[in-house]
This record gives structure tokens, sequence and C-alpha cells, in this order.
């Protein structure tokens, strides 16, 4: 039984493994939420495709699931012309380091005020077990069958190079943990990504629940976030990861507070009515 307004009233088939960490990760995803107060009418879920992107719809709330890797387009477009809406873009890390590795990139350069949750089970799910780009180098696959050979990419170190004002890495099996750092990338203001390893039963049986157990630690107590530099440090080590919040920064604008259109007038674009003329006229009169 649920107490969640996120969670539906009737009886819904989740299309996951029994024993998959998505259901734990869906469970921090609704009470962060609770937590936070947000209202059902104001929260949109965007994502594309694979077994982290079906979220958005076992979430009783708006959602866009598009296609594979371009979540965070289309959350950044809700954004820019809803302003006031909270916006989560949630996937795997085929989705979101892999097919949308592009579009992650330009989020990352362009901030907007969007809350990034991304299931890195080291593997891709959906089409089961191919190499993800996360997949650690030596991991035999279907397809990989002598092993890996490229170097995986570090999402956090990706991210903090990139100047991301919030970057955090958890464990799914910690549901209470990924609450709190859920609840705190959707309160900053920026693009803010949570990496969060969890475990594929079905397709990924070395890097396991124990196995992520054994492989992370948490950031000490005494861990500044605010040191860029040091940051980066840590969000380098690799096997065992530090998990917490590695850096966190509300230094930069976000893309929408940029946005020509809202330096005078904050009505959110989508309530705004205009005809082609009044564009126009807008637009020579900036001329
Ligand atoms: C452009 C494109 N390429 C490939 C696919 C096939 N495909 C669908 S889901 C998926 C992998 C998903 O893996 P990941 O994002 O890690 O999510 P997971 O299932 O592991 O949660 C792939 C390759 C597709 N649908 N579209
Ligand atoms: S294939 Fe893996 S990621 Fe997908 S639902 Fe099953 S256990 Fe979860
Ligand atoms: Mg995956």
């Amino acid at each position: 039984m649920t107490t969640s307004k996120f969670d539906f009233s009737e009886e819904r088939d989740i299309a996951w493994c029994p024993g998959c960490g998505d259901f734990a990760i869906r469970r921090s995803l609704m009470a962060a939420l609770d937590e936070l107060g947000v209202e059902r009418e104001k929260l949109v879920m965007v994502s594309g495709i694979g077994q982290a992107a079906k979220m958005p719809q076992y979430i009783n709330s708006s959602f866009f699931n598009g296609l594979h890797g371009r979540g965070l387009p289309v959350a950044t477009a809700i954004k820019a012309v809803a302003p006031d809406l909270t916006v989560i873009a949630e996937g795997g890390d085929g989705d979101m380091y892999g097919e949308g590795g592009n579009h992650f990139l330009h989020a990352a350069r362009r901030n907007p005020d969007i809350a990034l949750f991304v299931h890195s089970n080291l593997i891709y799910g959906l089409t089961k077990g191919q190499a993800a780009p996360t997949t650690r180098p030596g991991t035999q696959t279907p397809v990989q069958v002598f092993g890996v050979t490229a170097g995986p990419l570090n999402p956090v170190a990706l991210a903090i190079a990139m100047n991301v004002g919030f970057v955090a890495r958890c464990f799914s099996g910690d549901i209470e943990g990924t609450k709190e750092i859920m609840k705190r990338a959707v309160r900053h203001k920026g693009f803010a990504l949570v990496d969060i390893f969890q475990p594929c039963v079905s397709f990924n049986k070395v890097n396991d629940f124990k196995w992520f157990k054994a492989n992370t630690y948490p950031l000490p107590a005494d861990y500044r976030s605010d040191d860029r530099a040091q940051a980066f440090a840590k969000a380098l080590e690799e096997v065992p990861f530090p998990l917490g919040v590695l850096y966190e920064s509300s230094e930069r604008p976000s893309f929408e507070e940029s946005l020509h259109v809202y330096a005078d007038a904050k009505t959110p674009l989508r309530e705004r009515r205009r005809t082609m003329e009044s564009v126009r006229e807008a637009v020579l009169a900036k001329r």
C-alpha cells in the first residue's frame, strides 16, 4: 500500500523485472516529491527510451516520453515556456550518456533548471545487456563477447568539468539517501545531475547489489562540496566510487532566467497569447 500522491490509486502493471533497482528509485522519487510539496499539476517528467525511461509512466503526473536520448532538449523546451513548472528528466546511462550524450553536454552548457536522474546500471537493460557508455572495461556481453575495451564515461567528472551546478551520485539500495539527494537536486536552481547506481538483476550479473555495496563509500562528513577542483578530483575516483553531493554551486544563472523573453515580463511564455503579427512587431522593435 502506498501513501504517495504520485502513486496510482489502482493496480498498474509495472514492466520492470522483480528485484530491479528501478523500483527503489521510484520509491525515493515519489517520497522526495511528496516531501518537497510538489503539486501533481505542476510537475512534468520527461524521458527517452529504456527501462529507466519508463519512470515517468509510473509517476502519477504529466509526462513526455519521447525518442531514445532525446529527453533533455524536450525538458529544456518545457522549462523555457513554463518556468513555473518542476521539470524532471529521467533515463538510463545509455539513454542519457550514449544516444543522448550530445544533449547532455548542451544541457550542461545551457543550465536549464531541470533535475536529471540517471539510472546507472552500467548496461543497456531494455535491449538485453549490451555495453552502455558506463560499462566497466573487460565486461563480457552478448555483443562485446571478448569484453569491453573502450574506457567508461565518467558522468560526474564530465558534469563538474562542464560546470554543472549540482552533481551527485547515490545508490538505489539507499532509498532514504537517494530521496534526500533528489530533493536537493530539485531545489537547486539550474541543471542538476544525480547519477544513481542501480542493479540490473537480469542483464548485469557482474555489477550486482553486492558489487555496488562493496565498491562505493559515502563522502566524509567534512567534505566541502563547494570546492570545484576538489570535487573534480573526487569525481575521478572510481572503484570504489564516492557517494553523495560531489559539487554544489549556484553561481550560474539558469537558461530560462537568461532568456530575453523574460527580461521585461515574467509571465510564462505558454500563457502569452501572440499573433504572428505581434511577434514580428516585437522582433522589429528590438532591431
Ligand atoms: C536511436 C535508437 N537507438 C537504439 C535504440 C534501441 N534501444 C532502446 S533502449 C536502448 C538501451 C537503453 O539502455 P539504458 O538507457 O541504459 O536504459 P536501461 O534499459 O538500462 O534502463 C537501446 C539501445 C532505440 N530505441 N533508438
Ligand atoms: S532488464 Fe534490468 S534494468 Fe530492465 S527491468 Fe529488468 S532488471 Fe531492471
Ligand atoms: Mg542502463
